[in-house]
């Protein structure tokens, strides 16, 4: 299966990728070069590689057939059909399957969690709160047994129902009058853990209910899918588009597209429903391209995202060996879109975080160790030159730097007077952005949301939230500009003589567009939901809850990149102005011996042959990791090569 090798492949790919950062800090420690600020921005980098996961995601209305395609492309050769896939509604809670080193097992949160204040996330820290169920990785029997929990209902009455959030006005189809109980699911969220191979190279699959799970759980619309690599929604060829399928679509799942990182790709599932013993090959086909023409144009995505396929027979032929079967089921297509397509951009992604982070530093460590050779073969070059007989070009040396010394000194004084001005800059920016006053903003609203028993009263503490965020977040913006500016003014005036020196660029601007986006998916659930739910209040306090621990982290995140900004901003240029104070002195101290004798120089070019070997290695040691980081080989070769082995 060419997923999993190239899943396989993009895990070494991560790995030598970490080796390279280690042997960076291995590097930096060796030469004393590891200051905390670095060392900190390494091991942070090495710490989200090493966890970083991909997830696909499983999204439709009910009876789709997302369980079934998720057996067939990752659990067929248990042999099994393995999570339970039936007529009707099947799945009843979200389930995310992965591994996780401590064990195999199944975790299960009851449904009464949802009246509780914790979120989705702060459980998953609380095992104790799941019921748990030991699997046995080595029996599928056994854990297609234990799956069967997955699809645990139970009556309630209606009052306990909508005190869950639960009641749902399709609930009562057909009825003149609500009906007096109602079957809610007994479990809010399922993990499933076990050590199969494509889940220890780091896939996470997510499994949803198309039972209205997307409208009344906001953690998962909000957080969980788009945070997923992959999103795959899925339509029946049997019943085409219809107006629920259109419904989720447009308020859950077509928003998620519009980010490179992210594939969103639609699955028409059943196409077996078209097969037919009459009909030729042809016609067949004819029927499936305008089945994708015409669900292209109605959710307005291009038909090269759209696979037809069928899970089911797709499910059976590989469980049977049927390469017939395999073929005609189409699934091989999606699977290479994953393979390729999925992963490859996904690698591209983290490419590019990698080299603009990690990739900067080792490239700024390579600057500074060859201009520091460029120095010392200079200096050579001036000694090979002198001659000791000739004093007075020695004394006109010497009288040179003296010079270049004493307008050194008078620079470093004006240089610390602008850091002190930077300094307060920095204060008054970090205070702006302060966690403390965003934290403080959040819970006065909090406050006030809680108090309000209306949707209304909540929307508009909602709304201040927003307001009061986005007046810190532009206050930010400006303070972080007028600080650039003095950075700027700050280089532009010392960094002469210092060669290409610039600040490192930096802006929040993005930020505010990251703040208003989560308002409109925030406003965007909400105004979803009046629709479907007739007990909101719960739901929408989750909703909120989940918008405002976003907004939250967003400022944070703000402050802390603002922080680490300005921690390092004049650091190249420190660097460059104690390395020239340095040179200075040397240069002094050369000049006054070799202006004593001839063995006196020699023993001094010696010397500086001497230094210049080491650094000579250093170059070629970060030539080396560099190397390693741009490692550019593409995965794409071993998926033509499969192609080509099954055609
Ligand atoms: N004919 C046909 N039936 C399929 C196919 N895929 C799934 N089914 C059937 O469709 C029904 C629903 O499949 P599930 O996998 O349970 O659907 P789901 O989308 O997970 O549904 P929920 O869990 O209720 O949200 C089952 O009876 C499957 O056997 C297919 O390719 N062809
Ligand atoms: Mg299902």
């Amino acid at each position: 299966m060419h997923f999993q090798q190239q899943l396989k492949a993009y895990g070494q790919w991560k790995s030598r990728l970490v080796e390279a950062i280690d042997k960076y800090h291995a590097w930096l420690e060796k030469y004393d070069l590891a200051t905390t600020e670095v060392v900190e921005a390494i091991l942070g980098m090495r710490r989200s590689l090493e966890s970083e996961r991909i997830t696909i995601a499983f999204v439709a209305e009910f009876s789709r057939g997302k369980t079934e395609l998720i057996n067939a492309l990752f659990f067929s050769e248990t042999g099994v059909r393995l999570l339970p896939s039936t007529p009707g509604r099947t799945t009843m809670c979200p389930t995310e399957i992965f591994y996780d080193p401590q064990g195999s097992y199944l975790r299960l949160l009851a449904i009464e969690s949802r009246l509780d204040k914790a979120s989705l996330s702060e459980y998953r820290d609380l095992p104790e709160r799941w019921l748990q169920i030991e699997l046995d990785p080595s029996s599928p029997l056994q854990m297609q047994e234990a799956f069967q929990e997955l699809v645990a209902v139970k009556r309630v009455s209606l009052e306990e129902a909508k005190r869950l959030g639960l009641y749902h006005e399709d609930m009562n189809r057909g009825l003149d009058v609500p009906p007096e109980s109602v079957e809610i699911p007994c479990w809010r969220h399922a993990l499933i853990s076990f050590p199969h191979p494509l889940l220890k190279e780091g896939l996470v699959i997510l499994d949803t209910p198309g039972l209205n799970a997307l409208g009344s759980e906001p953690e998962l619309t909000l957080s969980m899918l788009p945070s997923a690599q992959a999103v795959l929604f899925v339509l029946a060829a049997d019943t085409g588009v219809t107006k629920s399928d259109m419904e989720m679509w447009q308020n859950h799942v077509c928003g998620l597209d519009g980010k490179s990182q992210r594939h969103l790709v639609v699955v028409m599932n059943k196409i077996d429903a078209l097969w037919d013993d009459i009909q030729s090959e042809a016609s067949i086909e004819r029927s499936i391209q305008a089945q994708v023409k015409e669900t292209a144009r109605i959710l307005g995505i291009q038909e090269g995202l759209i696979f037809p396929l069928s899970a089911k027979q797709a499910l059976l032929a590989k469980v049977k060996g049927d390469v017939k079967l395999s073929e005609k089921s189409r699934l091989a297509r999606l699977e290479e879109y994953l393979a390729r397509d999925m992963l490859e951009s996904r690698r591209e992604f983290i490419r590019r975080l990698i080299t603009q982070g990690i990739g900067q530093l080792v490239t700024e460590s390579h600057q500074v160790v060859t201009s520091e050779a460029e120095q010392l073969r200079r200096q050579l070059d001036e000694l090979r030159s002198l001659d000791t007989k000739n004093q007075g070009m020695v004394a006109q040396l010497m009288e040179e730097t003296r010079e270049q010394q004493s307008q050194y000194l008078q620079n470093v004084d004006s240089f610390q007077a602008s850091r002190r001005v930077f300094a307060m800059q920095a204060k008054r920016m970090l205070d702006v952005l302060s966690p403390k006053r965003v934290d403080q903003i959040i819970k006065n609203h909090t406050r006030s949301m809680e108090a309000s028993f209306t949707t209304y009263g909540m929307k508009q503490a909602m709304k201040a939230v927003f307001d009061d965020m986005s007046a810190v977040l532009h206050e930010g913006v400006k303070v972080v500009e007028d600080a650039q500016v003095l950075i700027g003014s700050i280089y532009q005036k010392f960094a002469k003589g210092y060669g290409e020196l610039k600040p490192p660029v930096f802006s929040i601007r993005d930020y505010q567009v990251a703040l208003e986006d989560l308002f409109n998916q925030g406003e965007a659930f909400r105004t979803s939901m009046s629709s479907t739910l007739m007990e909101q209040h719960l739901v929408i306090q989750k909703l909120y809850a989940t918008v405002l621990a976003k907004v939250r982290k967003l400022l944070h995140q703000v402050h802390h990149e603002t922080a680490n900004w300005s921690a390092v901003a004049l650091s190249p240029l420190v660097h460059q102005i104690k390395e020239h104070k340095k040179l200075i002195e040397q240069r002094l101290a050369v000049l006054r011996k070799v202006s004593q004798s001839r063995e006196a120089l020699e023993a001094e070019i010696e010397k500086l042959e001497q230094a210049l070997a080491p650094l000579l290695m250093q170059q070629q040691e970060l030539k080396q990791i560099k190397s390693l980081i741009e490692d550019r080989e593409t995965m794409a070769a071993p998926v033509h090569e499969s192609v080509a082995a099954v055609s």
